[in-house]
Formats: structure tokens, sequence, C-alpha cells
């Protein structure tokens, strides 16, 4: 399937390449074209870019939806339409409904139709058969693609239809055909490229005719856009400190070599594989971007313009893009937009930002592998259209990608992205909130992917969606949030990245905070966690919660790396002491019931794996606890607290048992989420 798609973008790009040679033959801009040949009609399918759905009220089968644009094209025509649709929108079968308001990609078809007539036929009712509308608009064009231009003439050739007299009918899309225009830069609407060679049989009367009624389609495709860092740094400011509020170097580093080491008597250690779909990446082997650091696909020989495996892709040894030809193995950022260096920023942070691979680069392997899909279109930089979304995440996860990071959003929700997610069950994704001059409501602005994340989105099990926090732990103003929809916060002002050239530039915004759960979630895998489900759990059980965040994340709180990566030691965090944690076992997890003044709920406080206690409410201490329920979501809940003056319970660190502190010196406890193997420190 995705070799298949790949074939299509092959064409277009070739085309357009073809089009920037001088020695190239008359191209046409092509919008509707009736009299074509079959095969022209196919070539045109497979050459054009495919226009944008959106299913009704009630749900859609794309059968539906492909006949109500495409009407029928011939046989072979529209067989090649139908397995066309399948591929586009990651579809199994033409049956399937497609939810209210989810847009649908339609391959490229001629609209056109002619009918024949018979008794007793109006203009008005072949219209409203074929698309539901009959208005005078839609007469006029009719009568215009019958030549008869003046008013009284349609008015007579529509009165006056004669049986077997055969007629041309417009479409919902009216498309014409041009000569194409000196200096003319293609872009991605509507132009389709193609030789006149394939155009035989075209009707020049008609051409003109159509050339007369030229009325490109608005708004008929949309794009993916990467979530942009320019509105970010125009954002008023980032809170009243300039240090970065992401994690302590060498804390983290003291936490993992005990963890790392705990995973490896547990032979869980791995290497997690993060994809990312973004503008490319420049410099691999640089003095930033160490090969090691890219999980290398041996299978194909680099170089040899030979798809050696073959998957559909060549030369695709670090990644890949979908512009087609035989250099899809370049990951190297197109054209010279903003955008061009925002892969590699983003790059750069899921490793874990310069200063975490400065400092530990030399002395520890990696443990997270990037693969790159360069996500940009080669014309002109911007981002791909939607549907490209298929294909780079099926290519990632059949690259094995643990978690893909997608900082990246479209105002429309499309099937093929969905489907593709769907199928992609073993894979966390990690995606951008966006970002907004003030930071928009997700429950009210659509936003997708980030809108299916969250605690109640369609993909609340796989779907982390994050928003930023400035450096003082507030929510960044420019960042969109939700109670709902988004996940956690983190960092996203001032944070030192890596760009193209290679120099260390600070950039603000979701789509950096994005890439920083990117690399906590790598971590959280690289240590043996490994569904998707899980992984979100533990980045959310180990958050540190602000009240300030109420409004701003279901978690109310931000991302907190070092926590994360505790999974086989209780930590515990106290009050006096923010931000230095004590590591061990605590003996007896159920103790921490006791805390509950509610002694109905106690029972039900199970499969814990975070307590807050000490927290006040209107004049009221509560504690709250975090629990996983049996279908792996998380759950949490408060009651009243009690007795703070007691201890939590035995503590073993180290092989030895010691007093837990009282409740009421704690700020938050997270739980190990696996035992610890024997002999480990
Ligand atoms: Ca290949
Ligand atoms: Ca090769």
């Amino acid at each position: 399937m995705v070799y298949r798609i790949l074939r299509a973008f092959v064409g277009f790009v070739a085309v357009l390449l073809l089009r920037a040679a001088p020695a190239e033959p008359a191209t046409f801009e092509v919008r509707s074209v009736p009299d074509l040949t079959e095969d022209a009609r196919i070539e045109l399918g497979r050459l054009g870019e495919p226009s944008w759905h959106t299913a009704g009220p009630k749900g859609e089968t794309l059968d539906k939806i492909l006949r109500a644009i495409c009407g029928s094209q011939g046989v072979r025509a529209d067989d090649y339409l139908a397995k066309a649709t399948l591929e586009l929108n990651g579809a199994e079968s033409l049956d399937q409904l497609v939810d209210p308001g989810v847009a649908v990609a339609v391959p490229f078809c001629l609209e056109v139709q002619r009918v024949k007539i018979e008794r007793g036929d109006t203009v008005e009712q072949l219209l409203r058969e074929r698309h539901g509308e009959f208005g005078p608009h839609a007469v006029r064009q009719t009568c215009g693609l019958n030549r008869q231009e003046g008013p009284m003439d349609c008015l007579e050739f529509t009165r006056h239809l004669q049986p077997d007299e055969e007629i041309y009918l417009p479409t919902s899309r009216e498309r014409v055909f041009v000569t194409r225009r000196q200096g003319f830069v293609p872009t991605n609407d509507a132009q389709i490229p193609i030789t006149l060679a394939q155009f035989e049989g075209i009707s020049n009367a008609m051409t003109a005719l159509q050339l007369e009624a030229a009325a490109p389609p608005a708004n008929a495709y949309r794009y993916i856009e990467f979530v942009s860092l320019d509105e970010a740094s125009s954002a008023p400011d980032c809170g009243p400190q300039t240090v970065p509020l992401t994690f302590s170097v060498q804390k983290l580093a003291e936490r993992l070599a005990v963890e790392n080491q705990a995973a490896a008597l547990a032979s869980t250690e791995r290497t997690a594989i993060v994809g990312v779909i973004d503008s490319g990446l420049g410099g691999i082997g640089g003095p930033f971007f160490d090969v090691r650091f890219f999980a290398a696909n041996r299978s194909d020989i680099a170089g040899n313009h030979t798809d050696d495996e073959p998957n559909g892709y060549y030369d695709d040894v670090y990644g890949m893009n979908l512009n087609g030809g035989n250099q899809n193995g370049s990951i190297a950022p197109y054209g010279a937009d903003r955008q061009r260096s925002h892969g590699t920023k983003i790059a750069s942070l899921i490793l874990g930002g310069p200063e975490w691979v400065h400092n530990l680069a030399p002395t520890i392997a990696s443990r997270i592998q990037l693969k790159i899909v360069n996500f940009s279109n080669a014309s002109d930089g911007y981002p791909l259209a939607y549907y490209a979304l298929n294909p780079a995440i099926g290519y990632l996860v059949e690259q094995n990608a643990d978690v893909i990071n997608m900082s990246l959003a479209s105002e429309l929700t499309v099937e093929s992205a969905v489907n593709a997610m769907e199928k992609a069950n073993r894979t966390l994704f990690v995606t951008a909130a966006g970002n907004e001059p003030k930071g928009r409501d997700l429950a009210s602005y659509g936003a997708y992917p980030a809108g299916q994340g969250g605690r109640v989105g369609r993909f609340r099990d796989q779907l982390i969606t994050v928003g930023a926090h400035d450096n003082d732990g507030n929510w960044a103003p420019f960042s969109n949030f939700s109670r709902e929809y988004v996940d956690l916060l983190a960092p996203g002002c001032a944070l030192p990245t890596v760009d193209l050239d290679g120099n260390e530039v600070k950039e603000n915004g979701t789509s950096v905070a994005t890439a920083i759960v990117s690399f906590a979630a790598g971590l959280v895998s690289s240590l043996g966690e490994r569904l998707p489900h899980a992984i979100k759990n533990r980045l959310l059980a180990s958050v540190d919660v602000d009240p300030r965040l109420e409004r701003k994340a279901w978690t109310s709180g931000r991302l907190n790396v070092v926590k994360a990566v505790s999974l086989r030691h209780d930590l515990i965090e106290l009050a006096a002491q923010p931000g230095n944690y004590q590591f061990g076992r605590l003996v007896d997890r159920d103790e921490l019931r006791k805390f509950c003044a509610d002694k109905l709920k106690r029972p039900f406080l199970e499969r814990l794996v975070k307590v807050r206690p000490n927290v006040v409410r209107d004049g009221e201490t509560f504690v709250e606890y975090w629990g996983v329920r049996n279908d792996s979501s998380l759950w949490r809940d408060d009651c009243i607290q009690e007795d703070g003056h007691l201890s939590i319970g035995m503590f073993r660190v180290g092989g030895v048992e010691i007093p837990g502190p009282a409740l009421r010196e704690v700020r938050d406890i997270v739980f190990a989420t696996y035992s610890l193997p024997a002999g480990a420190p």
C-alpha cells in the first residue's frame, strides 16, 4: 500500500521536475475536460492532487463520497479511482463509514459528464439526480457547457431537450485547462502538469468554453503545518525567569545510571527508536548529530539509487522523504523557508538537547535513536498534504519506531491519518497542542491530531498532546490548552536547540515542548516500558502538579523527566526540598490508604501510581491518589486527609529499611512501575 502511494508521488514530482527543464513540451493546467479517454482519466487520477471532502452530519461511506465527487468515469477508470481512494485514506473497504466532519481524500477526477437525454428529462432534474442541486447558477453553467450562452438561448435549450441528444453536465468542481504561463511556478493547488500528448481527443471548442468558466476551487487542498515557532517567538513573554525549566542534566544522568543498571539486570534494557515527522534534518555525522543517534536501515545500501530490500523507498538509510524519485533517502531539508531548521531543532531536543548531548555523548551509547521522515514538499519546503501522514506513519511503524514525534497540526481531521494511527497500535505518538497568539482551548478549536489525545480523545491510549509552560512553570501564553485534550505541559520557552548550521539557538513553542516529551518517552521506552499506553501513563503519573495549570492540561502537570525514568524505584519528594528526591521502595503501599478519611473509598485505592498529599483547597486538606484502571487508563481521586502526622511507612533504601517521613512533610510520591531485580542498586 505504501509503495503504491509512493508511485503517485513519484509521478507527480517527476513531472514537476520536467516542467523546470527548458526543453520541456508545452504543459497545461487541467481542470475539466470532457471526452477524455479512460487512459487519460486514469493518468490524471495518478498525477493529480487529491481533493478533500468532509463527511456529512450522519457520516457517509467512502463509496458514497467518491461517487458524489467523481460520478462514473468508465469501468476501468472507476476501478482505478476506487483503489486510489482506498490507498489515499488507508482504508480497507469503500464501505467504511467516515465519521461526521472527518475529511477524506478523493483522487483527482474529471467531473464533467456527458449524458444522453431520455424522454421527459429536464436540466434541473438531471442536475438534482447527479449533484443534489439545480439552482440558477448550475443551470447557467450547464448552458455554458453546451454553448448556449445568452439567457434566451439558455432558456430555449433547457426547455427543449431532445431524446437521444447528448449534453454536458457540469459538476461541483469545474476544471478547465489552460496553457502554461511563462514563468509559472507550480504550487500544490489545482495545477496538474501534463503534456498535450496525454489529451488526444479533447475538443478545442469545449476547451475554449471551459476557459471562460475558469474558477479555481477555493480551499480545495489543505496542509498540515509544522507548529510554527515564529508565532511563539512573538509571544509577549515567557515568564519572569530566563532559564528554561527543563531538567538537571546531572540529576538525570545519575538517575539513568541506576535505572539502566536495574533494566540491564531485568534484561529489559533496549534502544528506543523515535520517529520524527518534520522538515527533515541536516548534518548527520556532524558535531552534534553523531551517527550513533540514528537507527540505520542496514537493508538498503546508501547512494546506489536502488531500493535494495525493497520496501518502496530508495536508499532510505536514516529515513526518507515522500517526494519520490530515486532520492527517497534524502532527509536534507528543502527550500529556503524559515521552517527548514524546524526538524533539526526538534531532533536535537528529542536527543535531550545540546547540554545533555554534549555532556553525555562521549561517555554513553545513545539509548534513543532517531528515524527521520522529511515531511516537506520538495517544490516549496512547506509541509505535505494530510494524506502523506498515512505513508509517513506507516513507514515509521515498519521501521519499528516506538515513539513518533509530530510537532505539527492541522485544522482538519483526515481519515487516512486516523486509519494510519489506528493500525499503529504499538506506537506512542506525541503531538503539539499548537501555538496561537493567546492560546486557544482545544475543546472549542479543532486541531488535529492534538484534539485526539488527552484524557478523552479518540487516541487517548497512544497519543500524548503537549502544551507549553514558561520558565516560571506557569502556562505559556501562546500555548493551546484544554483540561480534556491536553495531557501535560512541557518546557517551551527559550529552549536551547541546534539548528541546520549546527548553531545553538533558543526556541519557544509547543513544538519544542513536544520534542522534550518525546525524549522522556524514548528514555522510558529504553528502560523496557514497551506499550504506548504504559509509557504515556508513566509520563503523566510523574508530572509535577501545579494548581495554576488546572484548566490547561487534564493532569494539571508539568513534565518531570527525572521522576519519569524512575521505573524501578519509588520516589519521595519532600515539601521542604522540592526537586530533591529520595529513591527506594515503600514496603507497604497500601498503608497510604489510611490517610483517606473516607473509609468506604479506601479499598478502591488500588494500583496506585502517585500520591499527592497536603493539597489545600477551600480551607480543607486533601490527599490525592492516582491509579490505573483495568483498561489501563489513569484515574485521579482525592479524600479529605487525616493523620498526616503519621509516617507513610517503612522505606527500603539499599537493603536497609528506615521509617518514611510523615505524610504532612511529603510533596509527591511516585511509585515504581516494576519490581527491583535481585542485585540491583
Ligand atoms: Ca529501501
Ligand atoms: Ca540503496
